[in-house]
């Protein structure tokens, strides 16, 4: 079985250690249009479906590393020290763990994260990427955008696509060392589209993604039927950005959260993200479709509704959602 350590190996087999005094990079958060849910892979988080997104421009993590004066790893979120007792310190640490040339070279780790941790919002998608990205600088490996994202998405999935800005396809790849399985940009730059986020709640939520796909793998028989959805609704969504399509675009990518929504619905037990507001919420955009404003939700797994529209309709949209906060991906 080819293991996390084995990927670093072959990734840097040609990379040398240029040390610099501080590394920084920022990486932006993304919204899958058609979802990554379920795994082949749990070790190297390779995927069952590719899967493409769009990243929210200024919305996402910066990262500076640099080496720290103490005889340990310290990390600081949003300028907190993190106990190292914590999750988020031993999956920091446990990732760099995997990149770092020596463990003799102890870092100073500092996040700042422009979003709300473990919301809905993907942070760790963010997070991992610019951790990849800045580990990078630091030791001055030159590593390409495809060996990054090979890297980042060992940390997280979906942190092989935060690599880029803009339109995203991660291929899942079919080789069993997940060397293919990498994050490509699609070149097209949409510059009406919109994208509003509802926050339903801030707080976090009790069955993160990965335990929640990898319990609808086990249990859902409706799990079936995903990776065929997954893979039309792909080329629905590249065949969309490409014709600028914004219909087939939002309702492909509508239907694609929502069917994987319902293989949540369907194992055991059921997995139920969606709170009262989330359905009002929908309620809501459907009601507004049905009396001709062109706009359509995703929705990850969490509370908080993603609304999808063009420019044109940008004032309607605020008005009608106190509070949204409305991103320009491009
Ligand atoms: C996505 N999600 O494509 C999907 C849609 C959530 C719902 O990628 O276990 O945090 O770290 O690989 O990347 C969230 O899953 O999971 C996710 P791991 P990750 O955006």
């Amino acid at each position: 079985m080819f293991t996390k350590k084995d990927t670093v190996k072959a990734i840097l087999r040609n990379s040398e250690l240029n040390l610099k005094e501080m590394g920084s990079a920022f990486a932006p958060s993304n919204i899958a249009l058609c979802k990554y849910w379920g795994k082949r892979d749990r070790e190297l988080n390779l995927p069952i479906n590719s899967s493409l997104s769009v990243s929210l421009a200024d919305l996402g993590t910066a990262t500076e590393i640099k080496l720290s004066d103490n005889h340990f790893d310290e990390v600081f979120l949003n300028n907190e020290r993190v106990s190292p007792e914590s999750r988020f310190y031993r999956r920091v640490i446990d990732f760099v763990d995997l990149i770092r040339p020596s463990n003799d070279l102890n870092l100073k780790i500092l996040t700042f994260n422009s979003i709300p941790t473990a919301a809905g919002l993907a942070s760790s998608a963010s997070g991992f990427a610019a951790l990849t990205m800045a580990l990078n600088d630091f030791f001055g490996f030159k590593l390409s955008n495809e060996d990054m994202s090979v890297l980042a998405r060992m940390g997280s999935g979906s942190a092989s696509r935060s690599i880029y800005n803009g339109f995203v396809k991660w291929n899942k790849g079919s080789n069993e060392n997940g060397l293919d399985s990498y994050a490509e940009l699609i070149p097209t730059v949409w510059d009406e589209l919109r994208i509003g986020i509802v926050e339903v709640t801030a707080e976090e939520k009790k069955v993160d993604s990965r335990n929640g796909m990898n319990q609808t793998v086990e249990t859902s028989h409706l799990y079936e039927s995903w990776p065929k959805q997954a893979a039309d609704d792909l080329d629905k969504i590249e065949y969309a950005i490409r014709e600028k399509d914004f219909e087939l675009l939002g309702k492909t990518a509508e239907q694609n959260a929502c069917s994987m929504h319902a293989t949540m619905l369907s194992g055991f037990p059921p997995l139920i993200y969606w709170l009262p507001e989330t359905v009002a919420t929908i309620h809501k955009i459907h009601q507004l479709r049905s009396e001709g404003l062109p706009i359509y939700f995703t929705i990850d797994a969490g509370p908080n509704v993603k609304i999808l529209f063009e420019e044109s309709v940008e004032e309607v949209v605020k008005n009608q959602f106190s509070g949204i906060k409305i991103i320009k991906p491009f």
